[in-house]
């Protein structure tokens, strides 16, 4: 039960209109009663402003604010006189530009530990995935013969500290993508420098009496996009891996019916994968085990959510508890003996409500303290100074449980942790890892095209719903879905990350999952782990037979339930690599306006990918099949012709160029 000073009468929502999650339906129906309220009850009382929603305001400077009308774009100008296209086209360019810098400040702390590890100074952690480590120096042109694999993480380290502070140049994983799609990229003028560069002049473009031309901010929104999506969060990902393992299908457990009743329930929440492999180490300390024990309790449960909850669903099998919109829900169990929390996604009212069931909130990086928190400061060079303390703390907590429990009784089950490789090696086997594979399946039209479904949950829109309905729609239609971020456990929860989902596929794609005994849904990480799906279409188009650039794919993108301005980040880099992204919930740019018809139709004239929008998710699924078809035509794959895919010759030639 709710603390009584916390008590308030709320009426508002109707949670099963609010969210298809069952157990989060459950639990808002208990913080109800408890008068204990979240982000779904603050939704309902705040309306969007129609003008922001639409970004058709500007605070750049103090002539300002100035509201332009979104129903009538080209009505007004600001006082200096900026148009609704450059207003907007700024406003885009600082989401970007924040999406970019959230994904690169991850990156860069990445870097930060990689090089603690190679340097030994940091001894917590080392590289546990050699193979990796040699894949990616041979990428990036560092010599590997007869050399010690530390003096050769040295130099990765160096080359790819390049990604974020190179001042002149190109990114160090551009030469991962097609050649065909970097030649647009230079063509446009678009390909980036460093992260910091690119974040930086955007945000100097976008000051008052500077850029004015949308179709010119457009460039350095790509460039700034792209520095996200080749750089900063590709990095992140390719440190992940090489410290923690890159991930391998494993089966595990997600919903609230993960926490325990008779444990000591500790849930991670946030981006940053070391925080949450150091508390793993942390609750599987016999003398914590047995402190624990000592409480009454029969162990300590340690649980995730959100996207560093992913990266250990998809490396560990570490049980997940549910997605962004579940954090505040999951505190309702009273079951949650200690929150933890590192960076972004975070909601300042998750502090309040688990101060209503007595549970501690625990902050543990200084990017992101939350006012009434616990803090308990993270650090890579001595990790269990902090993680220890926490599971103590939680120990304490158990042991003087107050409020009734309710643990919501479903729990789900699916299989994560399909990584770019591994889809190589499912598909192509152990001999020879291929795509080859993939692309016959394409061509001989077995398998449609792939789609990626991803991105957070959002109060707008009835949790889970829109990505449920919209890839049960695109499997139907045999479209392979590949996942990151909080999309994933919608998907999950409703059964579909299971190889027994098949018979919900098209005839094609059943067929592959059963002869492969996949899942038509594939998750592959986090929302930083987009990138994977980046390098997986470049591995499509190195196989042959599906064009020679990432436009030429059968592919299209989805974040239907997005929120953050990382998502706005994310789908403009998919665009910028030659996606076809559609978004959901509200999207921010006034129609017939000049800038939103260069995001939805331009943008691909130059030869890049172009923006959707719909929130309707049978409508998402028709607009992302018929794109997939007009692919397919474009490629000449439906005529019956025999397509030519790639020698070894070939393959040589490419990996050469
Ligand atoms: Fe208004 Fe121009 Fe200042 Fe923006 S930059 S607030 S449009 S005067
Ligand atoms: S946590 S950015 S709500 S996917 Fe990555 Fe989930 Fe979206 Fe955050």
């Amino acid at each position: 039960m709710a603390k009584d000073k916390k008590v308030q009468k709320l009426d508002s929502i109707v949670p099963d209109e609010v969210t298809t999650c069952e157990t989060t339906q459950q639990m808002l129906s208990k913080a109800k009663m408890d008068g204990v309220e979240t982000a779904f009850d603050r939704a309902a009382a705040m309306k969007p402003c129609p003008i922001g929603e639409k970004s058709a305001c500007c605070k750049n400077c103090f002539m300002g604010p100035c509201r332009l009308n979104a129903k009538d774009p080209y009505g007004k100008v600001g006082v200096c006189g900026a148009t609704i296209d450059t207003i907007q086209s700024r406003n885009f360019g600082r989401m970007v530009a924040t999406g970019t810098a959230s994904h690169t400040d991850h990156g860069m702390e990445m870097l930060k530990l990689f090089r603690g590890v190679v340097d030994g100074t940091i001894k917590d952690y080392g590289i546990v995935d050699n193979e990796k480590l040699l894949d990616i120096a041979q990428e990036l042109g560092v010599p590997i013969q007869e050399r010690s694999h530390n003096a050769i993480a040295v130099d990765v380290c160096d080359e790819l500290e390049k990604t974020y502070t190179q001042l002149e140049g190109e990114l160090p994983f551009v030469k991962r993508a097609p050649a065909k799609t970097q030649e647009m990229w230079r063509e446009n003028g678009i390909v980036p420098r460093g992260a910091m560069r690119e974040i930086m002049e955007m945000m100097n473009r976008t000051h008052m009496g500077m850029d004015q031309d949308y179709a010119n901010i457009i460039k350095q929104i790509s460039r700034t996009a792209l520095a996200d999506g080749w750089g900063g969060s590709m990095v992140a990902t390719e440190i992940g891996d090489m410290l923690f393992g890159t991930p391998k299908p494993t089966q595990g457990e997600v919903n609230m019916g993960v926490l325990k009743e008779d444990q000591v329930n500790i849930i991670i929440h946030g981006h940053e994968p070391n925080l949450f492999e150091s508390m793993l180490i942390s609750v599987s300390d016999p003398a914590l085990i047995e402190a624990a024990q000592a409480a009454g309790a029969s162990g300590i449960n340690l649980v995730g959510m959100c996207c560093s909850g992913l990266e250990m669903l998809s490396r560990r099998g570490i049980p997940h508890a549910g997605n962004f919109m579940s954090t505040e829900a999951v505190l309702v169990t009273g079951a949650v003996d200690a929150f933890t929390v590192d960076v972004q996604c975070i909601k300042q009212g998750l502090v309040n409500v688990a101060d209503c069931y007595n549970t501690p909130l625990f902050t543990t990086n200084d990017r992101a303290h939350i006012e009434g928190a616990h803090h308990v400061e993270f650090h890579e060079d001595h990790p269990r100074e902090c993680t220890d303390v926490i599971v103590e703390m939680a120990i304490k907590r158990f042991k003087e449980r107050e409020a009734p429990i309710e643990i919501p009784a479903r729990k789900d089950t699916g299989v994560f942790g399909f990584s770019h490789e591994y889809i190589n090696y499912m598909l192509g086997g152990t001999f020879r890892g291929s795509y080859t594979p993939l692309n016959q399946n394409i061509i001989n039209g077995k398998i449609r095209g792939v789609a990626g479904v991803v991105g957070c949950t959002n109060p707008r829109v009835p949790q889970d719903e829109v990505h449920i309905e919209l890839v049960k729609e695109l499997i139907k239609n045999d479209v392979l879905v590949v996942q990151t971020g909080c999309a994933q456990i919608a998907l999950a929860k409703a059964g579909l990350s299971l190889p027994e989902a098949a018979h919900l596929a098209g005839p094609g794609l059943s067929e592959v999952c059963e002869a492969v005994g996949m899942p038509p849904v594939l998750g592959l990480g986090a929302c930083v782990d987009n990138t994977r799906i980046l390098t997986a279409a470049c591995n499509m188009v190195k196989a042959g037979g599906l064009g020679d650039s990432i436009s030429d794919l059968p592919v299209a993108g989805a974040a239907p339930e997005y929120m953050s301005e990382k998502a706005i980040a994310i789908g403009q880099y998919f665009v910028a690599s030659g996606v076809y992204t559609v978004f959901g919930v509200t999207f921010p740019i006034t129609e017939q306006t000049k800038f939103h018809d260069l995001l939805f139709n331009g943008l691909e004239e130059q030869g890049m990918g172009k923006w959707g929008f719909t929130k309707d998710p049978r409508e998402m699924a028709r607009m992302m099949i018929a794109h997939i078809e007009k692919k397919r035509e474009q490629l000449g794959l439906d005529v019956g012709k025999e397509r030519v895919l790639v020698d070894m010759a070939d393959r040589r030639a490419a990996e050469a160029h």
